[in-house]
């Protein structure tokens, strides 16, 4: 038996465990770690079966290639030289733009993910690029690229010391918060009510975290910016801002939030005017206070125009960057490079026009690329930690194109709807196998921390870890072939990253030798070595060798203003009312004057779920996880329900188990997204298979600005099956 400690590669939390191992290595226990200065011992249901997920026995252990509809196992030597095969007749014959990538949300989970998503994409050299944040929260860094010249200058709630928090669009107590870590969500609201502060959930349903609220308010789904127009127009027209920042564009603000009176949005979001009034009131009133929001409010069809107004509010009222308001993480490692200011649509998708936001296109747009013949066709995918028949809007469609490709390969531990599709299946190896450190996660925690886990079990002969493979990948997109080793590539970033600091103005590394540098690096692995870099170059000069000398993480203090040190725009104030968003918030007053169509659809995370890819594990299912549609029980006498109900978009139709749920808004219902794994070879999953929801989610419909799909708010007809 021995005791071990790492950080949960599952959510945002980054919660510390501590797992004891028998001698052949199998988890006995899951705890949390309470030596952990952030997380102090929290752990979820999720968390907790890790032993369980890391040893599913229908995860996969050796590479897998497709011959004539047959999955055979095969050696790592044959796997990439069938994907080297694979992939150059398709660029060789139809450029690099016909193979297209995407990167789920475990890519940005894993060491491998994070470090290789930069040199993968600059390798394939194509603009058909995707990633998971078009399906999630690239509306929050358009905003802020925008605001604040950087669409990485995100701030979290300062969730410890405000003194008021407006929630909107988000669920942490069931999803354990997001762009916005904090173990232990409901502990950090429990106490900021104990110390007198108050809370407010806006949100289509009363939620878990509503229930922790001192006021919850119904808002009709992807009428956020309306509300928030309406708390601007109010904070602008009673006088009650106090700007602390160098701003530019009030009178453009004031201008565009002119029509948005709280009695004009009113009927539209389905709050009274008198509580917008009185929340506008109450966030400059209080001594601090900050706005949050979430997939609610990011997967919508204004999403941009919501995370720029949550962000001006907190402006307005003099909370941005200050504690207790929204503030900006002061991360271990060194800031990650960007462009800044921000430009978006530097260039378009050839079938839809759609613009290019941060290197990628809409996700929305995916199967329009596979499924158009003419120059520029894809005609091969390359998808890593991604399950975009369940995940993306229009997901059978995006399985069915997928199904006409030349060639596909994935690096992936299940076959799954998506993986099914493929030609070559490069398996990551177990959880417990790799090191970890949340290069992304840890930019927007809510205090400054940080935590490096190394590798608890070692790699076994004939596994590779995913660093690896993600670097093969890249070297055989670069044209370096099957057999070029992984550690040369390495090196090669290693020493640009030295090279670059080593030129850098004011960089610590400025003048210096780079083999010398290089000399002094620590690491097991190419992106090991890589961090040690970027922590060097951090802010607070740790190694990676300090990490490895507290496994429990290290606190770095309470958040402190920063702003100063992301702002990138041109004038180098904050940009209140950017031009660029004019024509959408045009978008947003015709919605005004729409009328509600009878029933909406929103999503719902499951406590024990995570998107499509825990549903195979036994601890986790069945119970509250799942797949059915919350319906009023009003709206189930209306329209005459019973077991079952159909429900109808214009995209499709799926008939759905009907759970009567009081805490959903009349009008609306709620389908959980993730689902619909009937025929899968996973055994717990296919016996719990549930619907795909995102057969009934729109892809032609996005959220402007950022090419955001819309997976709240979706207009459905309900009616009883037959
Ligand atoms: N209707 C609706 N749809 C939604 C949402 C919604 O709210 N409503 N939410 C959206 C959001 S926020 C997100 S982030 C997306 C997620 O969208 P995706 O990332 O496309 O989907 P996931 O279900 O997270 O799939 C993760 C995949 O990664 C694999 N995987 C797990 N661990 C590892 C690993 O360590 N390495 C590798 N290489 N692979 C691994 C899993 O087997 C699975 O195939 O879904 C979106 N879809
Ligand atoms: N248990 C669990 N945890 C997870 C995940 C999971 O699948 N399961 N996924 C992870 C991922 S990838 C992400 S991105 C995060 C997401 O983290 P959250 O955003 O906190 O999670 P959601 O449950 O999607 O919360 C969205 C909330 O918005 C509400 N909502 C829907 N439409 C609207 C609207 O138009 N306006 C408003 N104001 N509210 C609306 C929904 O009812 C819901 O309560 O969670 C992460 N954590
Ligand atoms: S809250 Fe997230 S990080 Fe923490 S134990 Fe649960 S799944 Fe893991
Ligand atoms: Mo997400």
């Amino acid at each position: 038996m021995r005791t071990v400690h790492r950080t949960c590669p599952l959510c945002d939390s980054v919660c510390g465990l501590r797992l004891t191992l028998d001698d052949a290595g199998k988890v006995t226990s899951v705890k949390g770690d309470p030596d952990d200065p952030f997380s102090k011992g929290f752990i979820c249901p999720k968390g907790a079966s890790l032993g369980s997920l890391d040893e599913d026995p229908d995860r996969l252990t050796a590479p897998m290639v497709r011959k004539d509809g047959e999955w055979l196992e095969v050696g790592w030597d044959e796997a990439f030289q069938a994907v080297h095969e694979g992939l150059t007749k398709v660029i060789e014959e139809h450029g690099r733009d016909a193979v297209a990538v995407y990167f789920g949300n475990p890519t940005f989970h894993t060491m491998g993910g994070i470090f290789y998503r930069m040199p993968l994409t600059q390798s394939l050299g194509t603009r058909n690029v995707y990633s998971a944040s078009t399906i999630d929260q690239m509306p929050k860094h358009i905003a802020c690229g925008y605001l604040f010249g950087d669409t990485f200058a995100i701030a979290v709630p300062d969730i410890d010391r405000t003194d008021y928090l407006l929630v909107l669009g988000a669920n942490p107590v069931d999803s354990n918060g997001s762009l916005c870590t904090a173990p232990n969500f409901p502990a950090r609201l429990k106490a900021l009510r104990e110390r007198g502060g108050k809370l407010v959930v806006v949100d289509p349903r009363r939620t878990r975290t509503a229930d922790l609220a001192d006021e919850h308010v119904f808002v009709r789904p992807g009428t956020d910016a309306c509300l928030l127009f309406g708390i601007v127009h109010t904070l602008l027209a009673e006088d009650r801002t106090s700007i602390a920042l160098d701003v530019n564009g009030l009178d453009d603000l004031r201008r565009l939030a002119e029509p948005f009176t709280p009695e004009a949005v009113a009927a539209v979001c389905g709050v009274p005017a008198d509580v917008i009034v009185r929340l506008a009131r109450e966030l400059a009133a209080a001594p601090t206070a900050a706005v949050y929001s979430r997939i609610g409010g990011c997967a919508q069809e204004f999403g941009t125009i919501t995370q720029w107004l949550v962000d001006v509010v907190n402006i307005l009222t003099g909370n941005f960057d200050s504690p207790g308001g929204a503030m900006l993480t002061k991360t271990a490692a060194m800031d990650l490079p960007r462009p800044r200011p921000y430009v978006g649509g530097q260039w378009h998708s050839r079938v839809r026009g759609l613009p290019e936001t941060m290197g990628e296109f809409p996700v929305a747009t995916l199967a329009d690329e596979i499924e158009t013949p003419g120059e520029g066709q894809v005609r091969a995918f390359v998808s890593i930690a991604g399950n975009p028949v369940l995940s993306a809007p229009g997901g059978p469609r995006i399985g069915k194109a997928l199904a006409g490709l030349d060639f596909m390969v994935c690096v992936d531990p299940y076959l799954n709807e998506t993986t099914q599709h493929a030609n070559v299946i490069l398996p990551p190896p177990r959880i417990l196998q790799m090191a970890h450190y949340d290069l992304l996660l840890l930019t927007v925690t809510v205090r400054n921390y940080t935590r490096f886990s190394p590798a608890i079990l070692p790699l076994q002969p004939g596994q590779m870890s995913e660093a690896e493979i993600m670097a093969k990948l890249t070297l055989i997109a670069a044209g370096a072939g099957p057999d070029a080793p992984a550690s040369a590539l390495d090196e090669q970033i290693v020493g640009m990253f030295l090279t670059g600091a080593t030129q850098a103005p004011g960089s610590p590394y400025e003048g210096q030798d780079v083999a010398e540098l290089r000399a002094t690096l620590t690491g097991d692995s190419g992106p090991e070595l890589m961090l040690d870099v970027m922590l060097r170059l951090g802010h607070y000069g740790l190694t990676l060798n300090d990490l490895v000398e507290n496994p429990h993480g290290i606190d770095l203090g309470p958040l402190v203003p920063r702003l100063a040190d992301l702002l990138g725009t041109e004038s180098g104030k904050v940009e209140l009312a950017p031009p660029q968003l004019y024509d959408d918030v045009e978008r947003l007053r015709a919605r005004l004057a729409r009328p509600a169509p009878d029933m909406l659809l929103i999503g719902r995370r499951q406590r024990r779920s995570l998107n499509s890819w825990l549903h195979n594990v036994g601890p986790l299912a069945g119970g509250s996880n799942t797949c059915t549609l919350h319906v009023n029980p009003d709206d189930i006498a209306r329209l005459g329900l019973g077991e079952e109900a159909v429900v109808r978009s214009a995209n499709g139709e799926l008939t759905v188990p009907v759970e009567a749920n009081g805490s959903i808004m009349p009008g609306v219902v709620s389908l959980p997204h993730g689902w619909g794994h009937a025929g899968s070879t996973q055994t717990v999953a296919g016996q719990h298979a549930g619907v795909n929801a995102n057969a009934l989610t729109d892809e032609s419909v996005v959220d402007v600005p950022s090419g955001n799909a819309v997976f709240n708010g979706v207009p459905v007809t309900v009616r009883p099956a037959a």
